[in-house]
């Protein structure tokens, strides 16, 4: 039997205290949830260490998404833990407009280091969607300052995810994301995705097939001509919408295109950011150096929402022409820079770094990962594998008819085996803390085993 069903399990983590009484469930309009089902059969997480959850029975649930994609060192960290007690309590807040505070400085500092050499500016947000947001608006006004502001067009790519704000949706690919609020952003056109599995199914790492992709940036310029757009977003690795990862050769090709049309490349690392694909940022593990990256998540670990936009030194430049007491940027957040995120990144970092994390998944850990998914290739309704660093991916046959509903119920039964996936469409994804050790790893194989076998 799972260990998290036995009741004696279960008993003891009763007498622990660790049980919890469900609380009133009517007020809260739950964010990307399908509200009136979950409220039927809720699923409560009380309590996290490591690379585990507790529900609100008691039960141990393995964390096998670092909760959404940003919990790298795993859940309840010392070091981050006690920085954002002592920030709390030290300096609850600080304006960031015309004013600063020390943790912010820092920490800038301590992103652009990681970044590629001359990323060496670094805006902060609240969120991957502010980010994105953050990062568009820089990219117009980039041309603008440089006195060529027709360049205002985004280009974006099908099937990209850049959060849930108007200009993430608007350069951003998923359907349902776009197709309720309107027609979003004026002058936005997308390239194709990536996703091929007639050529690329079960591909270990970056598929073999699909450089030639990028060219379709060529499309959009004889379409709209250069001198009208101002930037291309792409995810590295696309997560939300399925985890696809770049064909060999289609990032540095979209890179070229780019430069050679005087067009702003935008990495979306919300996801791929800090350590997920085994160099600290994907813009370093693909050999690709963007003119901005934009990332979250993992910034803080997840404890204290933050986003960043990291921009090359050319595009900070640019803004720093008028007058020294001119206000270069129009753009900010309240909470940009907040003093808890910076104390909660700077903890991050730390754990980071003492640890090693941001380079593990390129180890011995991300080829366990790696050799452990591709073993579910034969099992039910399985038709693809994908993976890279400790992201991995596994697409299922639809069931005619009901999209989704087969991934959906796979997460289910996972979540009753005592084990977190995540999936989009019909494609269960994982993207473990990168602390996990191999018997996490077979545990995340066998429950999927299972849950596979008997799926519908
Ligand atoms: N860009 C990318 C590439 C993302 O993955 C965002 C922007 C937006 O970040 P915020 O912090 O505003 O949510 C994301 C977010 C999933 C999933 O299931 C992924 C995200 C969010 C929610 C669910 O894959 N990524």
């Amino acid at each position: 039997m799972n260990k998290a069903l036995d009741p004696a399990v279960l008993q003891a983590a009763e007498i622990a205290g660790s049980s919890v009484s469900l609380p009133a469930m009517d007020a809260y309009w739950m964010p990307f949830t399908a509200n009136r089902s979950y409220k039927k059969a809720p699923r409560l997480l009380t309590r996290a260490e490591g690379v585990f959850y507790w529900d609100h029975t008691g039960r141990e649930v393995l964390d096998g998404v670092a909760g959404l994609w940003c919990v790298n060192a795993g859940h309840g960290r010392p070091r981050i833990v006690k920085a954002i007690q002592e920030q709390a309590a030290e300096m609850d807040f600080a304006p960031p407009f015309q004013m600063g505070h020390p943790k912010a400085f820092e920490l800038a500092e301590r992103v652009a280091a990681l970044a590629p050499a001359g990323m060496s500016k670094v805006f902060f947000a609240n969120s991957g969607s502010e980010a994105v947001d953050t990062a568009l608006k820089m990219a117009l006004a980039y041309h603008r300052a440089r006195g060529d502001a027709a360049r205002t067009r985004l280009i974006g790519r099908e099937r990209g995810y850049h959060g849930v704000n108007f200009g993430g949706i608007s350069v951003g690919g998923m359907v349902a994301n776009r197709k309720h609020f309107g027609h979003g952003l004026a002058g936005v056109d997308h390239i194709r995705h990536t996703h091929d599995l007639s050529r690329n199914a079960f591909s270990r790492g970056q598929p073999a097939h699909g450089a030639e992709l990028a060219d379709d940036l060529e499309r959009m310029v004889a379409l709209h001509d250069a001198s009208t757009i101002a930037a291309v977003i792409v995810e590295p690795i696309a997560g939300s919408t399925g985890v696809l990862i770049p064909p060999a050769g289609y990032l540095k090709r979209l890179r070229e295109l780019c430069t050679k049309h005087g067009i702003l490349l935008i990495f979306d690392e919300v996801i791929t950011g800090f350590g997920r694909t085994g160099q600290p940022f994907a813009a370093q593990t693909f050999g690709v150096v963007p003119d901005m990256i934009t990332c979250a998540k993992g910034i803080t670990n997840g404890a204290v929402p933050m986003g960043a936009v990291i921009c090359g030194q050319h595009v900070h430049d640019a803004f720093m022409t008028g007058p020294e007491g001119a206000i270069e940027f129009f753009h900010g957040y309240t909470y940009s820079g907040h003093p808890l995120a910076c104390a909660a990144g700077l903890g991050t970092l730390d754990t980071y770094a003492e640890e090693g994390l941001l380079t593990r998944a390129s180890g011995e850990i991300g080829e366990y990962f790696a050799n452990a998914i591709h073993s579910l290739r034969e099992e039910p309704h399985v038709i693809d594998v994908r993976n890279f660093g400790l992201v991995g991916g596994i697409e299922l046959q639809p069931i005619a008819d009901a999209p989704t509903k087969r991934a959906f119920g796979i997460f289910l039964d996972c979540w009753q085996q005592g084990l977190m996936v995540r999936t989009t469409g019909d494609i269960v994804a994982l993207s473990p803390p990168l602390i996990i050790e191999k018997p996490h790893i077979d545990r995340i194989v066998d429950t999927l085993r299972t849950a596979l076998r008997r799926a519908v």
